[in-house]
């Protein structure tokens, strides 16, 4: 009798032992995913900055006039952007070469995306957040800037420039205007 039941046993053992192994596995997956999520969410990132999309053309640094690129008392170049269904403002973006450029964007409305090619400048734009990407250009020329997040019906022809100049040219420019950009030039 036990003669025919080895195999059985055999197969039950390996059977068990495999089960065990694998709930394993799912038990220390669903730790992880829990420990993931609620780290996240009892950590929130380093610096979450809020700000209210329904006024951002009332007050605050999103005001219109605050909008385009601005030297910085280092040295280094601030940009202000806020995404609209659908455009960017400014719609040319300027900037200088050998420069750190900070930027500093919203949305008025949905989530936009904020991507410039060629560079490590991709991120989202949320309304009530404020996103911030910091990049350097070695060489003048222009890069596309898309949204990369579909956000209705006319995402596709959402998108902006960023037209980068020679740091000197940008410098005097600067020296004139509070705010720069290069819409209708
Ligand atoms: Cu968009």
């Amino acid at each position: 009798m036990s003669g025919s039941h080895a195999p059985d046993d055999l197969a039950e053992r390996l059977e068990r032992r495999w089960a065990i192994v694998a709930s394993v596995i799912s038990a220390a997956l669903i730790a992880a995913a829990a420990f993931a999520g609620i780290h996240q969410a009892t950590m929130p990132q380093s610096r979450v900055e809020m700000v209210d999309p329904t006024t951002l053309h009332l007050n605050g640094e999103f005001i219109e006039t605050n909008l385009g690129s601005a030297l910085q008392p280092d040295g280094s170049v601030m940009v202000r952007v806020v995404g609209q269904q659908y455009s960017f403002t400014p719609q040319c973006i300027l900037v200088p070469t050998q420069t750190p450029i900070t930027f500093r964007a919203t949305s008025a409305d949905v989530i936009h995306g904020f991507l410039i090619e060629g560079t490590n400048v991709n991120t989202m734009l949320v309304p009530g957040f404020v996103s911030t990407a910091t990049t350097r250009f070695d060489q003048p020329g222009e890069r596309h800037m898309p949204c990369h997040e579909y956000c209705s019906i006319g995402h596709e022809g959402m998108w902006a420039i960023v037209r980068i100049i020679d740091k000197a040219q940008f410098t005097r420019m600067a020296a004139d205007r509070r705010r720069l950009d290069c819409v209708k030039q």
